[in-house]
């Protein structure tokens, strides 16, 4: 939910006007609109490179993970991988857009760590894959740019931590 709706749902439940506080970070969030939906279109534009590039990044990284036994092992299995750092690409532009890390934790952080041990992943790998995708990604921006995506792409990296 961005601020405006957590804003307004809040204000609602008491039948109150935005307070002061409210106001000025409502001014904040539309103030850095167009930076965030410029990053969004980077990121979206992007994704495809940022994915591939970062998934090359991980597999030299961490051979382990594309070799027999591994859990990307095969052409199938890599695929899938490849998948869901695209995934969280996509939950990170959620994340920007709305300014907010609360859409990226409902849909893609809640639980994972025991996701992904029940599937035999190891998720210090899905964390190093999204650094790469940080690394990528904030390779095609501006300084400022950069450092707003990256909270993002860190928010998930922590959350996998
Ligand atoms: C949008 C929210 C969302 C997420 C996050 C998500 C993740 C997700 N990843 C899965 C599998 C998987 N995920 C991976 C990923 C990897 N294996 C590695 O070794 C690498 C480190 C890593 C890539 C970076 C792999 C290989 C599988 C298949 C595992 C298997 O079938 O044994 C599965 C099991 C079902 C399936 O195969 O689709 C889920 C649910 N699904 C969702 O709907």
């Amino acid at each position: 939910m961005s601020i405006v709706t957590k804003s307004i749902v809040n204000a609602d439940a008491e039948a109150r006007y935005l307070s002061p506080g409210e106001l000025d970070r409502i001014k904040a969030f539309v103030a850095s609109g167009s930076q965030r939906v410029r990053i969004a279109q980077i990121l979206t534009e992007a994704r495809e490179r940022i994915v591939k590039e970062a998934g090359d990044q991980l597999f030299q990284k961490r051979p382990d993970v594309v070799s027999p036994g591994g859990n990307a092992y095969g052409e199938e299995m890599t695929a899938t991988c490849l998948r869901d750092m695209d995934y969280y690409l996509r939950l990170v532009t959620y994340g920007v857009v709305s300014g907010d890390t609360t859409p990226i934790e409902e849909i893609g952080l809640v639980g994972v760590r025991e996701m992904y041990r029940s599937l035999g992943t190891p998720v210090d790998a899905v964390a190093e894959s999204v650094r790469s995708m940080k690394s990528v990604a904030t390779s095609l921006m501006s300084g400022d740019d950069a450092s707003e995506a990256g909270a993002y792409f860190d928010y998930v990296i922590g959350a996998m931590q």
